[in-house]
């Protein structure tokens, strides 16, 4: 038995290359290919093996320190033979033992997995002790960088050596397990904001931090498209004002624009649909049930009226109302706030023009209404002032696509300045 003295190998030009790992400990015993440390420069992650066999007796550097070639990092203990034949042979090139793995071939995996913060938090996992498992060092990096524990993963490799395609796998089996529904990781820094002046702390009401959650897991979980529209609301806002001094009533412009949407979308299924849970297929519904957002003093709230195709103007605008009421109050049912297949959000009776709604899984689609407005434009009889309602369809992209939006919005554009439809759905 002797001790031996290993040191890091020629690193070429690379200098001060800071260790990211210790892949062995004392009293392992381990062959010359075993990798011992993992060496991290700007540009290729290096692991280092033992280039002996025998004993780890020490291992002389730490994880964070920075290293140059020649410095010894290994004290190991080796058989009498062994060395004699280390001697006799003379050794390879140290190089070409170990392994370096150039930016790009790691940049491969990073990209077929997203963002590593937000796997993270999909993939709830963090801790890193990835010691004395068999890993190439762009392997071990990707690991590191999604928080993975290779003691978790299945190696797959020559002598159980962990391979990229392994920590695929185990991805891909910790996001189907992962829940789909309300998956919901926020991380905002703990910041002491009094530092710049006089602050006030208020709590958030239990439905203001569920709705916050529910919105936040919306907007990371749906790929949204929003399409922007102007439709004419001239004929329309005409005949509203007819029928209402008529039958002596009054009827929000929101009213009549939900009818004719919820008319429209039987024509337009894929906006009324679901996608189920696993991606495997898409629900389609025979029915509307139309959410519509409410402004309330503890936040928005989100209740349907049921079948709204089936229903009149007037029937929709005393259920929008009636919702609405209960909706300030928090005295909705559970039943109301439940099934919505499609929604409306309108803010028409305050102003601005044009946002992008958010959509309310699981359903598909949201059609943002803003305040109609005034304008002039040329026409065949001459310049005309008309009154044009911006619309935003925020939609699902992974269920619908731009042309079938498009196609949408424009038809529903059309059919605002339906008289004929306005006037048979009102009562
Ligand atoms: N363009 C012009 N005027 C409009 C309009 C439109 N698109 N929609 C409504 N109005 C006018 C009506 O004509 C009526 O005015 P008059 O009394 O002068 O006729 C007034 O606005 C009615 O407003 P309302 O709020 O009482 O009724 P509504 O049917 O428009 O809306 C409701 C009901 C419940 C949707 C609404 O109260 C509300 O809560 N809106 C906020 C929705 C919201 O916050 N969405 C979220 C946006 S993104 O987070």
């Amino acid at each position: 038995m002797a001790n031996k003295t290993i040191n890091i190998p020629d690193l070429g030009e690379a200098e001060d290359v800071e260790v990211i790992e210790i892949c062995a400990k004392a009293g392992d015993q381990v062959d010359s290919e075993d990798p011992i440390i993992v060496l991290e420069s700007d540009k290729a992650a290096m692991e280092i093996s033992a280039s002996a066999i025998g004993k780890v007796i020490s291992i002389e550097v730490s994880v964070g320190d920075t290293v140059n070639s020649g410095l010894p990092f290994l004290q190991i203990e080796v058989s009498d033979d062994v060395v004699e034949k280390d001697e006799k042979v003379p050794p390879k090139n140290t190089d070409q033992k170990n392994h370096t793995v150039s930016e790009e071939s790691e940049n491969i995996k990073s990209e077929q997995l997203a963002s590593p913060e937000k796997l993270k938090n999909s993939l709830n996992i963090s801790n890193t002790n990835n010691e004395n498992i068999y890993a190439g060092p762009a392997v071990r990096k990707l690991a590191r960088e999604f928080g993975i524990e290779l003691s978790q993963v299945q190696p797959t490799g020559p002598k159980n050596r962990i391979q990229k395609e392994d920590l695929h796998l185990f991805v891909k089996s910790r996001l189907s397990a992962a829940p789909q529904e309300n998956s919901f990781e926020f991380s905002q820094p703990d910041i002491d904001y009094s530092k710049w002046g006089p602050i006030k702390e208020q709590k958030l009401s239990k439905f203001q931090k569920s709705s916050l959650a529910n919105l936040h897991t919306s907007w990371i979980n749906i790929p949204h498209v929003t399409q922007h529209d102007e439709c004419d609301l001239t004929i329309l806002l005409e005949t509203r004002a007819r029928l209402c001094k008529k039958h002596k009533i009054k009827i929000s412009p929101l009213a009549f624009i939900a009818k004719i949407v919820s008319q429209l979308l039987a024509d337009y299924p894929l906006l009324n649909c679901s996608l189920d849970h696993n991606l495997e297929k898409i629900i389609l519904k025979d029915y509307v049930n139309l959410g519509i957002a409410v402004d309330t003093p503890e936040g928005l709230i989100v209740p349907n009226v049921k079948n709204a195709q089936l229903k009149s103007i007037v029937e929709i605008s005393s259920e929008i109302s009636e919702l609405a009421q209960a909706a300030k109050k928090r005295k909705l049912k559970i039943a109301d706030l439940k099934g919505a297949s499609f929604s409306i959000s309108s803010l028409g009776a305050i102003g601005g023009r044009f946002f992008t709604p958010i959509i309310n899984p699981p359903e598909v689609g949201i059609l943002g209404v803003s305040k109609s407005y005034e304008k002039v434009i040329s026409s065949k009889a001459g310049f005309e002032g008309r009154s044009f309602l911006p619309i935003s369809l925020s939609y699902d992209h992974r269920a619908i696509n731009g042309v079938y939006a498009v196609q949408f919005t424009s038809q529903l554009g059309e059919a605002l300045s339906d008289n004929e439809l306005i006037e048979k759905s009102f009562k």
